[in-house]
């Protein structure tokens, strides 16, 4: 997969040269390039930025500059063209279903924006010739969309085949093929200041040691995102299940027929 990241920061991602992105590169899975905004400013100041047409703070990052870099990125005429990936508060919502659609692709561009945000512009023109995703992770403001581009990429570089050692990881995970959150995890030693591995965990019995899982996750999810358990599958829950939220009040939604 090639990757270009669009910055006014490109120091910003350098942590793409550690650890699991890092490997990825290293060995030819992830061609990653990133570029300087300001190489396609204009002026003596090279700036990036201007003041925003009906009035408000701060600035808004200029569509002559964008719209040159993303040219010379992603020229026109070059097919098949990238999807461009653009990190804003107002984008829709990340999630793992979404990784996956990325890390099918050949090719995406970043394009990491600062201050109030890039030229509306922007997006619309360069949706007219590729597809364009305004993405966010979760509803807080940053700095800028380095960071999340940051967290999109690690998402997307440990689902292409090769990078992670063993594929099973990637399909018992949380927000993986089950919508509910993982369960608890315990390794070596048995008690530890004061704090036991539950005992089911070391019976060897896995039948039991499936369904104590299975419950925990249930709990957990019911406690800490309830709303993940709103958009399950009716059909994914036993019997068992249901006995496990109902015990801790949850109300099935109502069928939709
Ligand atoms: C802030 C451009 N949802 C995380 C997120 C992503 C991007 C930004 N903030 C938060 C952001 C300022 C300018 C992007």
């Amino acid at each position: 997969m090639r990757v270009d990241v669009v910055t006014i920061f490109p120091d910003y991602l350098a942590p793409l040269g550690l650890s699991l992105v890092g490997r990825a590169r290293e060995s030819g899975v992830i061609d990653l390039r990133v570029h300087d905004l300001r190489e396609w400013a204009t002026d003596r100041h090279r700036s990036v930025d201007d003041t925003p047409y009906g009035g408000g703070a701060g600035m808004v990052m200029r569509p002559d500059v964008w719209g040159a870099a993303l040219d010379a990125v992603a020229p026109p005429a070059v097919t098949p063209a990238p999807r461009l990936v653009v990190p804003t508060p107002s984008g829709r919502p990340f999630d793992q279903a979404f990784a996956r659609k990325l890390a099918a692709e050949p090719w995406l561009v970043f394009a990491c924006g600062r201050y109030e945000g890039i030229d509306a512009r922007v997006v619309a023109e360069a949706a007219t010739r590729m597809p364009v995703d305004e993405v966010s992770l979760g509803d807080y403001v940053l700095g800028g969309g380095e960071a999340a581009a940051l967290v999109v990429l690690e998402a997307v570089a440990r689902l292409l085949p090769g990078v992670v050692g063993n594929p099973e990881s990637l399909v018992e995970e949380s927000h993986g093929a089950d919508g509910l959150l993982e369960y608890p995890v315990y390794t070596k030693p048995v008690s530890w200041r004061g704090h036991e591995v539950p005992d089911v965990l070391l019976t060897g019995h896995h039948a039991n040691i499936a369904r104590w899982r299975r419950d925990q996750a249930l709990r957990r999810t019911a406690e800490r995102r309830p709303d993940l358990l709103d958009r399950l599958d009716p059909e994914s829950l036993d019997a068992h299940d249901r006995a496990v939220l109902a015990d801790l009040g949850w109300v099935p939604p109502a069928g939709e027929d």
